[in-house]
């Protein structure tokens, strides 16, 4: 062991005397404590194949997500990631959250007979295999998906039904400039169309700057087989787009001339400017996952306030903390090297009186963009700020957590 680190011991101690001589209420001394041997797990099947998590582990996603689900045809459009029990920016694939633009069916995609077609405004039109596209330079990044859906509403009652429809994955895959390079583009290629596989094809238009930015073509998700509910064997990532760009079971980009109708691009249908400048890329947004509402503080003291921020326009350059309703904000710690668009963790160490009050957090990207309040957001659209409001456009706001004295936290829109 690293012997100038300190021991827990040591760190609780100097914890304690940095925040003014205050004491954990649950920490107990080691001295005497009890030994209880662990009931042990039956060594299945399982858990030799492919491991499980602990059965004391209950965190699980919900259906949810604007529309009601299952709808009418029993179908779940959205399911939502649980975030308050998120730790670290890498979620799970098992609890990644999953949305589609047509209810929970899952194309069974055999990877030995997929393939994507490159065609269209191209020198070479090709045809790629799993195969191929695994021989060719791949890149592994940090990235997250938010759905443009993604919304706190009064009626939410935890972070899961605020901001559940993100989730950030590690990806593996390859540049889709690389796959364009070996094509080749035509002169007037401005467009692409990505579509999907199963029958309402799931496809979308973006520019082909984006395209030879950096988007990826991906066949890996943590370390292992993109799940069949993200697109398994193959989906695009449009870093930092709007998630319903991120084209799953993708089997054929046509490089075009112009913007093409699809049915994912109906909602984009908008003369308003300034909704058209809002579309497409995710602007800067944060939350707090702990505390956050439905769960239950044991009592004052120390805690680390933790949450993600996340933006579109890049890596998160600042986070602020705001532990009286917003009048005064402080730097939070960013855990690790934030990168482009990615969930970056960022944690605050808070000394909470045991009075009521409201958290908040807001960020800041590399771009300089700040994440707003919803009271600037209403003034944006030019709207009344009360009960009535809901935010029209993409929804990036500051969102309040209400801590009571009891130690209770609730959705401060509420
Ligand atoms: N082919 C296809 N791709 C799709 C969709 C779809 O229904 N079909 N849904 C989109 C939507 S609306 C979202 S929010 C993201 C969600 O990605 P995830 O399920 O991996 O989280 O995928 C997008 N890609
Ligand atoms: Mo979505």
């Amino acid at each position: 062991m690293d012997s100038k680190r300190p021991d827990r011991r040591g760190f609780l101690k100097s914890g304690a005397a940095l925040a003014g001589g205050f004491t954990f209420g649950a920490a107990a001394p080691a001295i005497g404590q009890e030994h209880h041997s662990p009931q042990m797990i039956k060594e299945g099947k399982d858990q030799i194949a492919y491991g499980e998590r602990s059965s004391h582990v209950t965190s699980v996603r919900i259906a949810h997500g604007g529309r009601p689900s299952p709808d009418n045809w029993g179908l779940t459009f959205h399911v939502a990631a649980p975030l308050q029990d998120s730790v670290g920016v890498i979620t799970p694939s098992s609890l990644h959250y999953m949305g589609t633009t047509r209810g929970a069916f899952l194309p069974d995609v055999d990877p030995k007979e997929h393939r994507l077609m490159i065609h269209g405004l191209v020198d070479r039109p090709l045809t790629f295999t799993m195969d191929d596209l695994k021989r060719l330079p791949s890149v592994t990044r940090l990235h997250f998906i938010e759905c443009a859906g993604n919304r706190s509403s009064r009626r939410a009652k935890n972070v899961q039904e605020t901001h559940g429809m993100t989730s950030c994955a590690e990806w593996t895959g390859v540049l889709l400039s690389t796959l364009l390079k070996e094509c080749g583009l035509k002169s007037g290629a401005s467009w692409f169309v990505a579509e999907g596989s199963e029958e309402v094809k799931g496809a979308s238009s973006m520019p082909i700057a984006k395209a030879m930015e950096d988007c990826i073509v991906a066949y890996g998700m943590n370390g292992e087989a993109v799940r069949p509910q993200n697109g398994f064997p193959l989906r695009l990532m449009v870093p930092g787009f709007e998630g319903i760009f991120h084209t799953k079971w993708l089997r054929r980009i046509k490089v075009v001339d112009r913007y093409y109708m699809n049915y994912n691009d109906f909602g984009h249908l908008d003369r308003d400017p300034k909704v058209a400048a809002l579309d497409y890329q995710i602007g800067p947004k944060s939350v707090l996952t702990f505390p956050s509402a439905g769960q239950q503080l044991p009592g004052k003291g120390f805690y680390e306030i933790s949450g993600l921020a996340w933006s579109g326009g890049g890596a998160i350059k600042l986070v602020e903390v705001s532990t009286d309703g917003g009048k005064r904000w402080n730097k939070a710690e960013i855990k690790g090297t934030a990168q482009r668009m990615a969930h970056a963790r960022f944690g605050y160490t808070w000394n909470w009186d045991g009075q009521d009050t409201e958290l908040q957090s807001r960020c800041t990207d590399e771009l300089g963009q700040v994440q707003p309040s919803r009271a600037q957001i209403a003034k944006y659209w030019n709207k009344p700020f009360d009960a009535t409001f809901s935010v029209p456009g993409l929804d990036n706001s500051i969102q309040p957590w209400r801590i009571a004295s009891d130690g209770s936290v609730t959705n401060g829109f509420a």
